[in-house]
């Protein structure tokens, strides 16, 4: 059963439209049927009771605040991100932008003690902090796979957690800050508010599970299925699961990647810290038997997270790269 949330939205079609809420201290059953409910609705849902150990979210966006708060130049030493490191404005190489500055980091150790020189004066420390946020996210990601799992009766209860659980896995974190009038230090001059000012543009995540969390400061949008965009409360003590694309094939379009998107017209900064829990590169994404039958037949063509990959980073970011793998 999914809870929604106290606030809902009423569509034009007069439908409460609410976020579901997973909360991770009930029973397996109805958690796992929660999560199911939650990703074949609106691929999407928040996630209380996670059990995330919350000092190491705190030293996480402790970091991230420092780094944002230097002069540009500094900032400036760990990037372009192409696609790791700092980013001011552009996203990807095919020419998006948006009204933000973010780090993306590769969670493997060896890029991970690479980029933390350029980022940080104590890199060290910047790494250690780095890792215990990666394993916190990286467990409760996989727990919501193997409930999934489970929701969907899928006899390998690990089918979708050990692509994340591989020493390969290609997992990226990323913090994203959209920050708001002048600021000191030669940071960034943003341009004037306005309710348009889109942060980061409408786009699916490619990877199998995202988890959100931010600051108390709005922005992050959902686009339902029926098309209508609904703004997500902030709430800086839960996650949110986003599904990914990777995910939608797995499960052979039973879940659906969810398109989203942050808009930068907040009176205050926002910082959010994502985790994109993805597969290794050699991995195969094909959708798991149990989810194929003659009603649903395979929607999808095997292929790598590589292979996939290389498309992902060849589009724009509003692009649907999985139409590029539908079987015809
Ligand atoms: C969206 C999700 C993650 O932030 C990201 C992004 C990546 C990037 O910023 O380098 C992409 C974008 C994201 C999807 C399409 C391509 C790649 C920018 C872009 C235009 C790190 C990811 O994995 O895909």
């Amino acid at each position: 059963m999914v809870v929604p949330s106290p606030i809902s939205f009423w569509t034009k079609k007069s439908r409460a439209v609410g976020i579901p809420t997973v909360d991770l201290s009930l029973d397996r059953e109805t958690m796992s049927e929660s999560i199911v409910d939650a990703c074949e609705e609106l691929g999407f849902f928040k996630v209380v009771n996670h059990g995330v150990d919350m000092e190491a979210v705190s030293r996480w966006e402790k970091e991230g605040a420092e780094f944002f708060a230097k002069p540009a130049p500094v900032k400036q030493r760990a990037g372009p991100a192409a696609p790791f490191g700092y980013g001011c404005k552009n996203i990807g190489c095919n020419g998006d932008t948006g009204e933000l500055e973010y780090l993306t980091l590769h969670t493997n150790p060896a890029s991970l003690f690479e980029r933390s020189l350029t980022i940080s004066e104590e890199p060290e420390n910047f790494r250690s902090v780095a890792n215990d946020y990666i394993e916190e996210v990286k467990d409760l990601a996989c727990e919501i796979l193997d409930l999934a799992a489970e929701g969907l009766q899928i006899g390998d209860k690990y089918a979708f957690s050990r692509l994340v659980r591989d020493a390969h896995n290609d997992s990226v974190i990323r913090i994203n800050h959209y920050p708001w009038g002048k600021k000191k230090g030669g940071a960034p001059q943003w341009d004037q508010p306005s309710p348009k000012r889109i942060g980061f543009g409408e786009h699916s995540d490619p990877q199998i599970l995202t988890l959100l969390r931010s600051n108390d400061v709005s922005g992050l949008q959902i686009c339902t299925r029926d098309g209508l965009w609904i703004s997500v409360q902030p709430d800086p003590n839960a996650f949110y699961a986003i599904v990914g694309d990777a995910f939608q094939a797995l499960t052979n379009g039973r879940f659906a990647s969810v398109r989203h998107r942050a808009l930068a017209n907040s009176a205050r900064a926002r910082m959010s810290m994502m985790y994109f829990g993805a597969p290794a590169l050699d991995a195969w994404i094909c959708p798991v038997p149990e989810l194929i039958s003659r009603g649903s037949p395979c929607l999808y063509q095997p292929f790598t997270w590589g292979e996939f990959k290389s498309a992902v980073y060849a589009m724009r970011l509003a692009d649907s790269r999985l139409d590029l793998f539908k079987k015809v």
